[in-house]
């Protein structure tokens, strides 16, 4: 192992390399080793400069998070960069990659900094829940300005060389070896006789009104606390003298590491990477994946193909009729258009996509030659039987069978064709362009590099996949059902759709169930009420009101009405009186005297519901990791971020008071609210989900 700041002499310039892979992070043995090489530079006699670059892929992409939640080890981090930045030698940075966040922090402490155009710059710490805590908040608004710096600061984006030179946090952008143009700076520097540059001693900016910053941020972290925590920093440094800026800064930072926020950010940082590395997949090939067909153009169809497309696959489209065909064309040219306009690609991109990448048909030979075909036709069993039977016949051997389908069981689909082994579910969200998550639904006789291909695809569709197992709803609509089914029953006894809504929204949800169904159309949710109806339990609590709405053609925004009335051309709705008059009305056929939720009692029992059904999906082996059910709901559902993902929130909140809850509502409904063995076990053995995780690797 080599040591992780590496020692050189080049004539009388110190170069100090990183060598701590992948990426540089500035763990204890970085920071000990670039205070001893400055050290070591200053007494080396003759040394007039030092250059720091990064090995490998990248300059330091941040402090080691790994490290977060331990007992700070000295030297810290901002000590370091104090030191680089005191010293009487010039020190000069060559950035390639990225410099986040603490990387950016030691770039910023050194006199100059070089990038290669490549190189991306940024303070992405409030994205885990923390803030710069190294002096970036100090320093970043005394190179850029207080705009600049609030807007890098309270994003976390990552800025891009050019942008990093025009906003002055780069001062010099060239081609090549970080190591070479590097040496070449600095010896262009001592030639010229540049005086070291101290960013501590720049003047501050003048001050702003912070307070109003400060709410419009809070405002738009939808209950995210770092961001606007970073804007009291970034105030410190205009108000305070940098010394005591810097102190303050650390305050804020040590506040915030002791947050849940964090843990939550940090828990969903590692699990999305997590996520698709599974044991079994290790040293898998996947098949080749050249070309794709999707069957069926409506609005999932059309978005898998647009995501297929800009992904830069070809794209074989089957629908059933000519004017169905030519309506699937114009929703992908729609979709993409929309990229178009965004600026994610070119004029030249669309035509080639539309034009080129594209062929829609109506005849099933058109996929004879395509590699992996996803139908996303209507949820019904035998339609999919006889999709699939039509691509047993006309696929090519080896040619993957993927089912887009929602909830029916993907074992029956395999079934039906003479090739089971190459059949798989692969269930995106709706609208599949935007949607980043992926469920990768493993039937019984699944071939292994069959998954392999279903993740090597939402890779390449830039997608977050997770691995699920056969039943009905798979991970996420199965847990979905249960949650909104506890909703339901607080509707029936007394809470109005609208206070479940808002109490979910302030809980930090981008939007609460009873507006997700009108987005979604509740005549799903209809369909699949009559699907279930001959096997339901008669112990099952339900509501006969939302079929009333269908049975009226209300089926949400698609109507314009639902639970909520939507003007022409508004996305957001008002409450629909009539949803009361009829909930009112079952409560009293029912005999159901209404009574007061509280907003808290609503969000306990939700989530009550979601991390038990969670439990249940983990005990079946449906997911394999509490992780993969976290990444199902930040990704699909709208789940809070900052919370990591149900199962990472339950055990914030500590799982014991859980199953009490559970407990007692059982009371009330002991058919609804079983215990998931799996919870009760855990709770006994005085373990958490997170355990679960470590122990999967
Ligand atoms: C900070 O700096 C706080 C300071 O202000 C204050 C201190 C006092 N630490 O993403 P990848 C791992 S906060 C530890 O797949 P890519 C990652 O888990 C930090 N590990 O690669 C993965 O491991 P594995 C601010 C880290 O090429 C492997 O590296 N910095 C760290 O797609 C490869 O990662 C950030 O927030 C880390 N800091 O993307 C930057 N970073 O192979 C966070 C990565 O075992 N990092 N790993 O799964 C990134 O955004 C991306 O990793 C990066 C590379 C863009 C750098």
């Amino acid at each position: 192992m080599p040591e992780a700041i590496s020692y050189e002499r080049v004539g009388d310039i110190a170069v100090l390399k990183a060598q701590n892979p992948p990426v540089n992070a500035l763990g204890y043995d970085v920071r000990v080793g670039l205070v001893e090489g400055i050290e070591r530079a200053e007494k080396d006699e003759g040394v007039r400069a030092v250059l720091i670059y990064g090995d490998g892929s990248t300059y330091f992409a941040g402090a080691d998070i790994r490290e977060f939640g331990k007992p700070p080890r000295q030297p810290h981090l901002t000590e370091v960069c104090n030191r680089i930045e005191s010293s009487p030698l010039l020190v000069v940075s060559s950035i390639h990659g990225t410099a986040l966040g603490g990387g950016l922090e030691v770039a910023m402490s050194t006199h100059y900094r070089i990038a290669v155009p490549s190189a991306k710059v940024g303070l992405p710490e409030v994205l885990l829940g923390v803030l710069p805590g190294a002096g970036g908040t100090q320093r970043l608004p005394r190179l850029t300005g207080l705009d600049a710096a609030l807007d890098i600061i309270t994003t976390g984006r990552h800025v891009k060389a050019k942008e990093a030179l025009d906003l002055g946090v780069i001062d010099k952008l060239e081609e090549g070896e970080p190591r070479e143009i590097g040496l070449a700076y600095v010896q262009e520097l001592l030639d010229s006789g540049a005086p070291r540059r101290v960013v501590s001693e720049l003047p501050a900016p003048a001050p702003i009104d912070f307070d109003a910053v400060y709410e419009s941020v809070l405002k738009r972290g939808r209950g995210q606390i770092s961001p606007a925590t970073a804007v009291r920093a970034v105030q410190g440094s205009v108000e305070k003298p940098f010394a005591e800026g810097l102190k303050y800064e650390r305050e804020l930072f040590m506040e915030l590491m002791g947050t849940d926020q964090r843990q939550g950010l940090i828990h969903a940082f590692f699990s999305e990477r997590q996520v698709s590395k599974l044991p079994e997949l290790k040293g898998v090939e996947p098949r080749p994946l050249n070309s794709i067909g999707v069957i069926g153009g409506g609005t999932m169809g059309a978005g898998i193909a647009t995501s297929a497309l800009l992904a830069g696959l070809p794209v074989v489209l089957l629908e059933m009729t000519p004017e169905a065909a030519a309506a699937a064309q114009g929703r992908i040219e729609g979709n993409l258009s929309g990229a178009l306009k965004r600026g994610k690609i070119s004029q030249a991109k669309f035509e080639d996509m539309t034009q080129k990448a594209l062929t829609v048909s109506t005849d099933y030979a058109a996929l004879s030659d395509v590699d992996l075909v996803v139908e996303a036709v209507f949820e019904e069993m035998g339609v999919k039987k006889t999709v699939f039977g039509k691509l047993d016949e006309v696929c090519k051997k080896g040619a993957i069978l993927a089912s887009n389908t929602s909830y029916l069981d993907v074992d029956e689909i395999a079934a039906s064709t003479s090739r089971p082994e190459d059949v798989i579910g692969l269930h995106f969200f709706s609208p599949a362009h935007v949607m980043k998550l992926l469920e990768v639904v493993v039937a019984d006789k699944t071939a292994i590099d069959v998954v392999a291909t279903g993740f090597a695809l939402g890779k390449k569709l830039g997608k977050i996949s997770v691995r699920a197992g056969v039943c009905d709803g798979f991970i996420g609509n199965r847990i979905l059902k249960t949650y909104r089914t506890a909703a339901d029953h607080m509707v029936l006894d007394g809470a109005s759709p609208y206070q479940i809504d808002k109490a979910l929204t302030d809980f930090g949800f981008a939007m609460g169930p009873y507006a997700v169904g009108d987005l979604a159309g509740l005549d799903i949710g209809w369909a699949t009420r009559k699907r279930l109806a001959g096997s339901r339990d008669p112990r099952e609590r339900i509501s006969i009101y939302p079929d009333k709405m269908c049975e009226a053609g209300n089926f949400g925004q698609k109507t314009g009405k639902g639970y909520y009335i939507y003007e022409a051309g508004k996305r957001a709705g008002v409450p629909n009186p009539e949803v009361m008059e009829l909930i009112e009305a079952e409560r009293a056929e029912k005999g159901i005297t209404p009574r007061a939720f509280s907003d808290e009692e609503i969000v306990r029992r939700y989530m009550a519901a979601m991390v038990n059904e969670g439990a249940k999906v983990l005990e079946e082996g449906i997911a394999r990791r509490p992780l993969d059910i976290d990444m199902v709901f930040l990704f699909g559902y709208g789940f809070p971020r900052y919370y990591g993902g149900p199962m990472k929130w339950a055990d914030l909140q500590g799982l014991p008071g859980l199953l009490e809850d559970i407990k007692t509502y059982a009371k009330e409904d002991d058919f609804f609210w079983q215990p998931a063995k799996l919870l009760e076990d855990l709770v006994a053995e005085g373990k958490t989900f997170d355990d679960l995780n470590q122990a999967a690797g």
